[in-house]
């Protein structure tokens, strides 16, 4: 994979570094994304239903149901070549953030460190009645939804759903991240959902070099400094190599 000079140099010199990830960094992991191609979530799954608060009031078992499927599938799977990349990157290199969208903490699994999550994490509950966020029993294996031991309202996933605000501390700290960084690479996302597609624009309207890696072209492109078009698993490897000259 031959890649442009400027973008080499651009990561070479790089002392601040952004990497923005969506579903598509996860996707070689096995874990499907939410918008494109057939196995993608939301063709099976009514968003309204299973990522919405009014959705889990209806049915709060068969949403709580259908996020523990999806946590016992992440402990089956694993990062993939491009979560190892960018943790990779973040050993090498002192200021390296990641910015996510995806709640499925593989980066954290990879060995990152400083990972803002926009959208939550599969890692924890909270009460729906007073927020309080606990730590996800992982080991439990029961199916059974729990209840807080504060108040006995039930549990759900600690991860923001549509209609929901991000938290706002990740955000603040995502968009300091944006105005201070060398280069920001933006990884697996479709620019679909907002405000967290906002921070690409954010990073490039204050003169941040932007890379996109994605196989299918999206609104970034045509705001991107360069549009690496291919997998995250494939790209991110080759573009390690082409920068420090040495596999991973
Ligand atoms: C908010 C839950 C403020 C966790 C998710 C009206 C009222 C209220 C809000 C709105 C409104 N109109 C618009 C909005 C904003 C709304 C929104 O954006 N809607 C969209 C549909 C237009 N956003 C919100 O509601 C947000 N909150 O705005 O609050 C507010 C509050 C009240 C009132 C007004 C405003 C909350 C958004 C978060 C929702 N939660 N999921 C979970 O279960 O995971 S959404 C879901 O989308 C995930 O979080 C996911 O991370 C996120 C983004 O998707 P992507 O990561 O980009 O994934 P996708 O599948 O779409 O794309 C994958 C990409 O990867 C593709 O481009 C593909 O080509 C690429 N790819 C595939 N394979 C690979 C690859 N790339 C590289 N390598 C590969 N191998």
């Amino acid at each position: 994979m031959k890649f442009e000079r400027t973008v080499i140099e651009k990561l070479r010199q790089a002392q601040r570094i952004v990497f923005f990830t969506g579903a598509g960094v996860s996707q070689e992991s096995g874990i499907p994304t939410f918008r494109d191609g057939p196995t993608s979530i939301w063709q099976h799954f009514d968003p309204e239903i299973y990522a919405s608060v009014t959705g889990f009031d209806k049915n709060p078992t068969e949403v709580w149901e259908w996020y523990w499927d999806r946590r016992q599938s992440f402990k089956t799977l694993n990062p993939n070549a491009a979560h190892n990349v960018i943790s990779a990157w973040q050993e090498k290199v002192q200021h390296v953030t990641v910015i996510t969208q995806n709640i499925d903490g593989f980066h954290q699994k990879a060995g990152s460190h400083s990972v803002i999550e926009l959208h939550g994490s599969l890692a924890m509950d909270k009460c729906r009645a007073n927020g309080h966020s606990i730590v996800h029993d992982v080991n439990n294996s029961s199916k059974l939804q729990p209840m807080c031991i504060e108040c006995g309202s039930l549990l759900r996933p600690d991860v923001v759903w549509f209609g929901e605000t991000l938290p706002i501390a990740a955000y603040d700290q995502a968009e300091i991240m944006c105005f201070n960084c060398d280069v920001f690479i933006c990884i697996g996302c479709s620019m679909d959902i907002y405000p967290a597609a906002n921070l690409p624009y954010t990073a490039s309207a204050s003169g941040s070099y932007l890379i996109q890696v994605n196989p299918n072209p999206t609104d970034l492109n045509e705001v991107a400094n360069c549009n690496l078009l291919g997998n995250a698993g494939e790209v991110l490897p080759a573009l390690w190599q082409a920068v420090w000259e040495v596999d991973l």
